[in-house]
């Protein structure tokens, strides 16, 4: 059922042991959120407790209060007991991993997706938000605590501010949202402090993905580039996470694709455009997602006849595809 913000304000101030969770495979804001409202409750009195289901990426660790989230043994997941609040951030209690079954307390669920369905007891839901510290920086304001001198609350909402908005340059972001970045710098975060923590990255993966972009090809006149990482070359690398980062910036491209296969005959493919509608290619292969942004899979097909297919795809809308004049 869908609540205001004020009801879940008060809903907050009402609990007095809560426990906090997020999505798995957790970014900065799930992180990020989860921390700043843990401080923003402990600063009440309040007993607070954050549990994430999965692991934690290291470039994290400079987040305050980092190292009192708790996961459930893998094993042997002992019951969450003694919470009479559970807070879902960022997402809804089909991604939370086991912490839905093992903690039983009333769900208060607050996120920044519009397909958030409200399932949960209470929902508190705004689309317009980048972030879910953005709605986690008004509840602070609806709670009664000062971002003065709460600079690790601060960094907490300020690193999930920053993370979703891909540091304030998605078209997600809003004056609302520099208004609350700009609340948080006033509370002492030190901006270039987080970014370059967070930009930091083992040796290997730089490495690994210089060797990825050694593969870059272009075609079709130079509107289409793509890096084709089949199990040999895969088996190579370390690290190609943001690959297609890379590539989506060449100039003249309008698609970018990236297509690697993991295990043999399964593979999986990446497809960025400036406007030529990539959720249709995914689609004809049983994928999808957004006109710039989407994906799909093969499998049991070998990587060379997968290749060949979605080339063919990809020629055919680049044919068809007239891009709008700038
Ligand atoms: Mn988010």
């Amino acid at each position: 059922m869908k609540i205001s913000l004020q009801e879940a304000a008060d809903t907050l101030r009402q609990a007095q042991n809560i426990v906090i969770t997020a999505h798995i495979n957790p970014d900065g804001d799930a992180i990020g959120s989860s921390l700043g409202l843990m401080h923003a409750l402990q600063s009440l009195g309040k007993t607070c407790r954050v549990y994430l289901d999965d692991d934690i990426r290291d470039t994290f660790r400079i987040l305050p209060g980092r190292d009192v989230i708790q996961r459930p043994d893998k094993e042997n997941p002992q019951p969450i007991t003694g919470a009479d609040l559970l807070v879902i951030l960022d997402t809804t209690s089909d991604r939370i991993g086991r912490i839905g079954k093992l903690c039983q307390a009333p769900v208060l669920n607050i996120d920044h997706h519009v397909t958030n369905d409200a399932q949960a007891e209470k929902t508190y839901v705004d689309g317009s938000r980048a972030a879910c510290a953005e709605i986690v920086h008004e509840l602070v304001q609806l709670l009664g605590v000062p971002f003065e001198g709460h600079k690790d609350m601060a960094t907490c909402i300020y690193t999930g501010l920053a993370t979703d908005t891909g540091f304030f340059s998605f078209s997600n972001t809003t004056a609302h949202t520099m208004r609350a970045a700009a609340d948080m710098l006033a509370a002492g975060v030190v901006p270039n402090v987080i970014s370059e923590a967070l930009e930091k990255r083992p040796f290997e993966d730089v490495q690994s993905l210089a060797k990825a972009l050694g593969y870059i090809e272009i075609w079709h006149e130079g509107r289409a580039v793509g890096v084709f990482l089949d199990h040999t070359r895969m088996a190579e690398l370390t690290h190609t996470e943001g690959l297609i980062d890379n590539i989506r910036v060449i100039e003249g491209a309008d698609i970018a694709v990236v297509m690697k296969e993991k295990e043999e005959k399964k593979i999986r493919v990446s497809m960025r455009s400036t406007g030529l509608d990539v959720a249709a290619i995914g689609k004809k292969f049983g994928g999808g997602g957004h006109v710039r942004a989407a994906g799909c899979g093969f499998r049991e097909i070998p990587f060379a006849e997968a290749r060949r297919r979605l080339l063919a795809a990809i020629d055919a809308a680049l044919d068809a595809y007239k891009p709008a004049k700038v």
